[in-house]
C-alpha cells in the first residue's frame, strides 16, 4: 500500500514539475544565473521546481523525508521513506538552451532505493520503476518496458562518461584514453540521471561519473537496475549526502567496464 501510493504521487508529480521545469526553459532567457561555485549553476527554475515537489510530497505524506539539491544542507540524515530529488538535472544545458535535462526524483525505504523516475520534458519522456515492477518508459505513445542493451564487448560499446565541470580531475583523462583503447565510444550528454535513463533504455550500454552526489544518481540507477543493468554499490560509505562513484551499464559489459574503471582510476 505505502509503496504502491507513493509510486502513483510520484508519477504525478514527475510529470507537473516536468510541466513547471519546461515552462521555465522557454522563459529560460529571463532566467537570473546564480553561481554555487565554478560551473555550478543555479536560477529560480532550480529552486521553484524543487520547492514544488516537496511540497506536493509533504501534504500527501507529511512524515516522509526529503533531500533535494538545492535544500541538502537541511537534510535530517534519516534514510527511512525519504526522497531524493534533483529539481534540474543537467542545470548547465538547461540554461543553455540544450534539450538534455530532466526532473530526477527518487524514493527510498531502509536505504533501498524503491522507487525511481526521470522526466525528460523536451523530448516528452518519464522514464519510472518500482524496484522489483521492471523498468517503464511513458510518452504519447503509451507506457512501454525497457530493458539495457545486449552488448557483451567494449569494443564497439557505446560508454558516458560524466564528470563535474567544476573541479579538474585527470583520472578522466585516463578513464576516456582507456575506452578508446578498448574500443569502446565515449560521450558526456552532461545529465548523470538522463544517461543513466537511457542505458536503462539501451541508447547507451554504461555510464560512468567517479563522484556524483544521490540525488543525480538514485533514481537512474533503479532504472538500470530493473531494467536488468548492473550498477556499482551506492552510495558509497559516506552515506547519501556524499558524493560516491557511478558505474552503471548493461549485463553483458559489467564486469569489463568495472575492471577498466577501477584500472584507469587507480592513480588517483
Ligand atoms: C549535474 C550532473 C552531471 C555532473 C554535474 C552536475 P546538475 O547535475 O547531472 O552528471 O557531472 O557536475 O552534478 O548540477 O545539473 O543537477
Amino acid at each position: 500500500m505505502t509503496v504502491d501510493a507513493r509510486y502513483a504521487l510520484l508519477l504525478g508529480v514527475a510529470r507537473e514539475a516536468g510541466r513547471l521545469a519546461h515552462d521555465f526553459w522557454i522563459r529560460r532567457a529571463a532566467l537570473t544565473v546564480e553561481l554555487k561555485g565554478p560551473q555550478d549553476f543555479v536560477s529560480v527554475a532550480d529552486r521553484d521546481v524543487e520547492t514544488f515537489i516537496r511540497g506536493e510530497i509533504a501534504r500527501a505524506f507529511p512524515g516522509d523525508h526529503f533531500l533535494g539539491e538545492e535544500t541538502a544542507s537541511s537534510f535530517s540524515g534519516n534514510t527511512d521513506h525519504l526522497w531524493i530529488v534533483d529539481p534540474i538535472d543537467g542545470t548547465h544545458n538547461f540554461l543553455r538552451g540544450i534539450p538534455y535535462w530532466n526532473v530526477s526524483i527518487a524514493y527510498v525505504e531502509a536505504g533501498v532505493r524503491t522507487l525511481g523516475a526521470v522526466h525528460d520534458p523536451a523530448r516528452g519522456e518519464l522514464f519510472h520503476a518500482r524496484r522489483g515492477g521492471g523498468a517503464w518508459r511513458s510518452n504519447g505513445d503509451g507506457d512501454a518496458r525497457i530493458e539495457v542493451s545486449n552488448m557483451t564487448s567494449l569494443a564497439g560499446s557505446m560508454v558516458a562518461v560524466g564528470h563535474s565541470d567544476r573541479t579538474p580531475d585527470s583520472r578522466y583523462l585516463e578513464l576516456r584514453r582507456a575506452l578508446m583503447e578498448a574500443g569502446a565510444a565515449f560521450r558526456n550528454f552532461g545529465a548523470a540521471a538522463l544517461q543513466l535513463a537511457h542505458v536503462a533504455d539501451g541508447r547507451l550500454d554504461g555510464y560512468v561519473e567517479l563522484e556524483l552526489s544521490s540525488w543525480d544518481a538514485m533514481a537512474g540507477l533503479l532504472l538500470v537496475e530493473e531494467a536488468g543493468g548492473r550498477a556499482a554499490p551506492f552510495p558509497g560509505r559516506g552515506g547519501l549526502a556524499v558524493r560516491a562513484p557511478v558505474v552503471a551499464s548493461a549485463a553483458g559489459i559489467a564486469a569489463a567496464l568495472s575492471t577498466l574503471v577501477q584500472q584507469a582510476t587507480a592513480g588517483g
